[in-house]
């Protein structure tokens, strides 16, 4: 009678362990349609990617653990007064589970090591540019003539200016398919420039020039802002990033070049 009362335990323990075990990956397999962002640059596919990587691997140790731990309260729990047999360490149990978490830090470093230095990585010379000032409480973003990337004029001079106002945001425009990099700076305080579809923020920080470099796979309009509480109006500080063709981005760059800037570059 007992152990046919046992070996129910052991099965229940078993049939609920597999029944977690695939509503997990049920929802992992889900977890793009569920709404995690895939982020419309190059850059943001290998970030989610790694926060792929992440689930699957907090999933397992999850089931793992609590998988163990219902198993042992049911497999083991008092049934009678006689002293269960009394068991003191073991190593290779110890090794283990001391092994598995150095391995999931090392390779989740790794990982993350890889997709940093590529993203933080410095711009070839054929990269756009583009100056990224955070002020109190507004955006400015200078693109230099003779740095406007692939098909811009080396030689040309002079520079475009888009400052965002209070009654105003600013309008960030960059080109599909093309590496961007973004050089980060502030006179104030601390800002952090944050477009939600990068996947990604860095923050600005006076006296530090911090920098990222992005490629834009998807053309549209996103929304960015200022995701460093740097004041009063912080709430104010947002701006709109629109990816655009090369052939709209030289147009954009025509339209707003200053007149007296273009007639000196003409010189
Ligand atoms: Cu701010």
């Amino acid at each position: 009678m007992r152990n046919a009362a046992r070996r129910w335990t052991f099965r229940t323990a078993f049939a609920s362990f597999f029944a977690l075990l695939a509503i997990l990956s049920v929802s992992v397999a889900a977890a793009d349609a569920s709404g995690q962002p895939t982020g419309i640059t190059e850059e943001a596919g290998k970030m989610h990617d790694l926060y792929l990587l992440v689930l699957a691997i907090a999933v397992v140790v999850f089931v793992a653990v609590e998988g163990a731990l219902v198993f042992a309260l049911i497999r083991y729990r008092k049934r009678d007064d006689i002293e269960p047999k009394q068991i003191h360490g073991n190593n290779v149990l110890e090794i283990i589970w001391t092994t598995i978490p150095v391995v999931i830090v090392l390779v989740l470093f790794v990982f993350s090591f890889v997709v940093l230095v590529d993203i933080e990585d410095d711009a070839d010379p054929l990269d756009l540019t583009v100056e990224v000032q955070g002020f109190q409480y507004q955006w400015a973003f200078t693109y230099n003539l003779n740095d406007a990337g692939k098909g811009g004029n080396a030689s040309a001079t002079g520079t475009v200016e888009i400052i965002g106002t209070a009654d105003k945001e600013p309008e960030l425009v960059i080109p599909i398919g093309e590496k961007v990099e973004f050089k980060l700076k502030s006179n104030d305080v601390i800002h952090s420039f944050y477009v939600r579809d990068f996947l990604y923020k860095l923050d600005v920080v006076p006296g530090r020039d911090n920098a990222f470099a992005v490629t834009a796979n998807e053309l549209g309009v996103f929304r960015g802002q200022c995701a460093e509480l740097c004041g009063l109006n912080h709430a104010l500080m947002r701006f709109t990033l629109k990816v655009v063709t090369r052939a709209e981005f030289d147009a954009f760059l025509a339209a707003n070049t200053k007149p007296e800037k273009a007639a000196a570059a003409g010189r």
